[in-house]
């Protein structure tokens, strides 16, 4: 039986999402491994979807149930996240209001008006930008944020980075370990490793708790993006503990069971290396997968770098998880002006 049966569920995706074979990009890495996308990225029709909306679809019945009238979240300038809570918001009929901090030295002319911001605009939320940095914990600017709603006379339903933080953050990423097992019984094969981007947690920690389940959370790769590993593992480790115990998975999960890769998070959160770079490259022109330079270009790096490395043995299958975050990408167009 499902570890959420006792949840209740709002619908903003489209329900599973596709797992598809990579045979070109399997290719250009030597081919003993084969690789596959899980394409949470197409997930939603709602303002280009990705990750935030599997968490987003157990928090909306909280919010609708506390009375809010106003979500209250935040994120970087180029946030996904806010992008998702905004065009939540939208949806569900609700006001929002998102601090984007300056969470990366990134100064391409437009980074401000494009991508996920423009479109946090476009759908109607109160998107503030302020000058604090880089920081996954409780920031004092959201909490100014959500009682300048109840200044204002409104109700704020409050959603911390990521959603992670977030009592029902990581149920979304539980129910997508019961998604991938019933894709397995129909592909007819399991996955040896699933590799997953990693920064505020609550995605790679509700994969643990749900592959627990399955007694195999330890080939969850998490690829570390933030560039703050002790923060981000400390937070895994701390939503893995509050998320098991919410859906009674009966036991704890142990330390080895939580594996994160340092490797690939430098030089710095929001900051792609050329390696990053490349990496992006090789998705889009083997398989026109586009990846962002702040979160999936660095996880695909780290799969690259681990095939060639020989740290998947030889006939592995290995699923890559697309989490979106695409349209970040129109920030960094300095970076890719000769492609
Ligand atoms: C984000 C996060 P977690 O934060 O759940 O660990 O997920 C990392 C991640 N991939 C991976 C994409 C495309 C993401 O957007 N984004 C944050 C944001 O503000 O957008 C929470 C940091």
């Amino acid at each position: 039986m499902s570890l959420l049966a006792k949840f209740e569920r709002y619908p903003l995706t489209y329900g599973p999402t596709p797992i598809e074979h990579l045979p070109r990009l399997t290719e250009a890495l030597g081919g003993n491994v084969q690789i596959y996308a899980k394409r949470d990225d197409c997930n939603s029709g709602l303002a280009m979807g990705g990750n935030k909306l599997r968490k987003l679809e157990y928090i909306v019945p909280d919010a609708i149930a506390s009375g809010a009238d106003t979500l209250v979240s935040i994120g970087g300038v180029q946030s996904n996240h806010t992008r998702m809570v905004a065009a939540t918001a939208a949806k569900i009929g609700m006001k929002c209001v998102v601090v984007q901090e300056k969470w990366v030295p990134h100064y391409d002319a437009v980074y401000d008006r494009v991508g996920n911001i423009l479109m946090t605009r476009l759908m109607g939320a109160d998107s503030r930008l302020v000058e604090d940095g880089f920081d996954i914990g409780i920031r004092q600017s959201w909490e100014n944020a959500i009682q300048s709603v109840r200044d204002a006379g409104g109700v704020p339903y409050a959603i911390p980075a990521g959603a992670s933080v977030h009592k029902y953050g990581a149920l979304g990423y539980i129910g997508f370990a019961e998604e991938v097992a019933e894709q397995e019984k129909a592909l007819g094969f399991t996955f040896d490793y699933i590799v997953v981007c990693v920064v505020t947690g609550s995605t790679q920690a509700g994969m643990i708790v749900g592959f627990a389940a399955q007694d195999r959370a330890q080939t969850v790769i998490g690829i570390d993006a933030s560039g703050t590993l002790d923060q981000t593992r400390a937070q895994v480790r701390q939503i893995v503990d509050n998320s098991a115990e919410l859906v009674g998975l009966g036991r704890k999960v142990r330390e080895d069971e939580i594996v994160i890769n340092p490797d690939y998070a430098y030089p710095a959160y929001g900051v792609p290396s050329e390696e990053t770079n490349d990496a992006i490259r090789l998705a889009a022109r083997t398989e026109a997968m586009i990846t962002d330079p702040v979160y999936e270009g660095k996880s695909m790096q780290g799969m690259i770098d681990l095939t060639r490395k020989g740290f998947f043995p030889d006939g592995s299958k290995v699923l890559y998880v697309h989490l979106g975050g695409a349209p970040a990408i129109n920030g960094y167009s300095y970076y890719y002006k000769e492609g």
